[in-house]
């Protein structure tokens, strides 16, 4: 039997994948980047700084948001593997959201840079945030958590305090080609 390949009826599917702990699921996206996303309790190392560095030992970066459907799923993925607990993330997960100019004399979320380009930045601060506050530093709240006693939804805080974190970690593109056959 012989098969041939039409091109016509190539069809090209966008997948991009979601692993928050041990769950998955997926998106569809308008770029061929797949990413892994990864979150991880708090411990002994992972200040904001050391966060960042817990990522990159995994060929990543810490997480960075593109739009709301992005949002989402992290906050859900989180949500149903049970880590928006006390104990595991002491109220927050790391992002790589950050303050390049920490000085605590203020800033707004259009100030904050991400730690890796992209082509959106999406942020959904809870009430009252960025407040850069000085109570517990001069410099400011200059780091971005996931605040999970406020839905998840982002607030500046201490960089030196140890939180849960996000990775993004860049996977190989699973971008197919389906090509139909007939005999
Ligand atoms: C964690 O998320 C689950 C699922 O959305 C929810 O039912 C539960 O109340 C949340 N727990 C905390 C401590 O927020
Ligand atoms: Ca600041
Ligand atoms: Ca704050």
């Amino acid at each position: 039997m012989v098969f041939s390949t039409s091109l016509n009826m190539m069809i090209v599917t966008l997948l991009i994948l979601f692993e928050i702990a041990y769950v998955s699921s997926t998106a569809s996206y308008t770029h061929c980047t797949c990413y892994e996303y990864q979150a991880f309790c708090k411990n002994r190392l992972s200040t904001w700084d050391g966060a960042k560095l817990l990522c990159k030992s995994l060929g990543g970066w810490l997480a960075t948001i593109d739009t709301e459907s992005t949002f989402q799923q992290i906050i859900q993925t989180i949500n149903d593997a049970g880590m928006n607990t006390t104990a595991c993330h002491k109220s927050g997960f790391w992002i790589g959201l950050y303050d390049p100019t920490p000085t605590g004399t203020g800033h707004t979320g259009d100030s904050l840079v991400w730690v890796h380009d992209m082509c959106e930045s999406y942020q959904k601060w809870a009430s009252n945030q960025p407040d850069d506050a000085t109570g517990k530093n001069p410099l400011g709240q200059n780091c971005v958590q996931l605040w999970f006693r406020n839905n998840g939804d982002m607030d500046d805080y201490y960089c030196f305090k140890k939180k849960g974190y996000i990775c993004q970690i860049p996977r190989s593109c699973t971008c197919t080609i389906n090509s139909v056959t007939s005999s």
